[in-house]
């Protein structure tokens, strides 16, 4: 058995021998001076993939949203988003620090900004006292909800909403292949419902850095710009684009593994005493569970799994997450579910 089962996040998967020899071939060019074949070819893949004009290769998933953010306001706009999407609670403040736009978070169950709840935030821009709502964002799978994959009619009721009031929707698709694999809904019908999209390479994917802004050609030039802004133009960057075409080409159709697992450890915990979850509501890769008495608090249930070699993410008193991904298995699911069930059955 290997020392650790590592449940924390699909953030930790390694690059697969593949993608190491990939790194050491690379053709390289310098990207900013846009003469990187390697980048070239990963970003076209990643256009032609969700069906949009044009893409980016962006450091980081965070960085990419926030490029996202930048492009679509003004400094003084409002944007709205979900109360627990990423680029609200997980970004630093990014939207106020690099944008000067304000959030106009709205509280869900499951992800999924009732439309109404929408359509009340937007401000009336002709009311010099209010703010312009310039941007929607919407995050799939939602990672604070535990994975939940936006429903399509969900998805298009919002964006006849969007084109109504004329407000273009950024989609924070970190996972939105695992959300493909959940519903059966492709990427480019994602895509087509939004204005911009971003998804992570680094994540399940297993491509040891990078994420892709894709959207039109008009806004990929003007993120290529805030980008630079960022510090995010890199150079001989073929180096991390080469694994992630193979993250790309080959990772992408194993990831029903990982949300099936996330559906193993589901029915596996729940029901143990403490444990508030419902496994229907494990739609991906993400497992959020909610403690109370008798179970221990999230930070001392990390505690005693980790002792049993387990590790995850406490986050908050009573809320702890597990994340499955390629470098575990079936049996590191049966040894987190049989630690977990040692710990709170005694
Ligand atoms: N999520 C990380 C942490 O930052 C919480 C994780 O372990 O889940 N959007 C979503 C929905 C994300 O979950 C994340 C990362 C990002 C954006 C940012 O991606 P990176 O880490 O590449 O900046």
């Amino acid at each position: 058995m290997k020392d650790i089962s590592d449940f924390r996040s699909d953030t930790v998967t390694k690059p697969t021998p593949k993608m190491r020899q990939a790194m050491a071939s690379a053709v390289v060019g310098d990207d900013v001076l846009g003469d990187d074949p390697t980048v070239q070819a990963l970003e076209a893949k990643a256009a032609e993939m969700l069906g949009l004009e044009a893409a980016l290769f962006v450091p980081s998933g965070t960085m990419g949203n926030e490029i996202a953010v930048n492009v679509w306001t003004n400094p003084g706009d409002e944007i709205i988003l979900e109360s627990r999407s990423h680029i609200y609670l997980y970004e630093a403040g990014g939207p106020a620090r690099i944008s000067g736009v304000q959030v106009c978070p709205i509280e869900t169950t499951d992800g999924a900004m009732p439309i109404e709840a929408v359509r009340a935030s937007i401000r009336d821009s002709s009311d010099p006292h209010c703010p312009t709502t310039s941007l929607i964002c919407v995050e799939n799978t939602h990672n604070m909800h535990g994975g939940r994959v936006l429903p399509i009619d969900y998805l298009r009721s919002l964006r006849e909403l969007s084109l109504k009031q004329q407000i273009p929707i950024h989609l924070d698709g970190a996972r939105l292949f695992n959300a493909v694999h959940a519903s059966g809904i492709s990427a480019r019908e994602y895509a087509a419902l939004a204005d911009s999209v971003m998804f992570c390479l680094s994540k399940g994917l297993g491509a040891p850095i990078g994420s892709m802004l894709v959207g039109s050609a008009e806004f990929i030039e003007r993120a290529r710009r805030v980008r630079k802004v960022l510090g995010g133009g890199m150079r001989q960057v073929g180096v991390i684009a080469a694994p992630a075409i193979i993250a790309l080409e080959e990772m992408v159709d194993r990831l029903h593994i990982d949300n099936e697992n996330a559906k193993r450890l589901a029915l596996g915990i729940a029901g143990l005493p403490g444990v508030v979850l419902d496994p229907d509501t494990v739609d991906t890769n993400i497992v959020l569970v909610r403690l109370v008495p008798p179970a221990p608090s999230a930070e001392e249930l990390f505690r005693q799994l980790a002792d049993r070699g387990v590790l995850s993410i406490p986050l908050g008193p009573d809320l702890i997450r597990f994340v499955t991904h390629k470098d575990v298995d079936e049996t590191d699911v049966e040894r987190l579910t049989s630690a977990f069930r040692q710990v709170l059955t005694g």
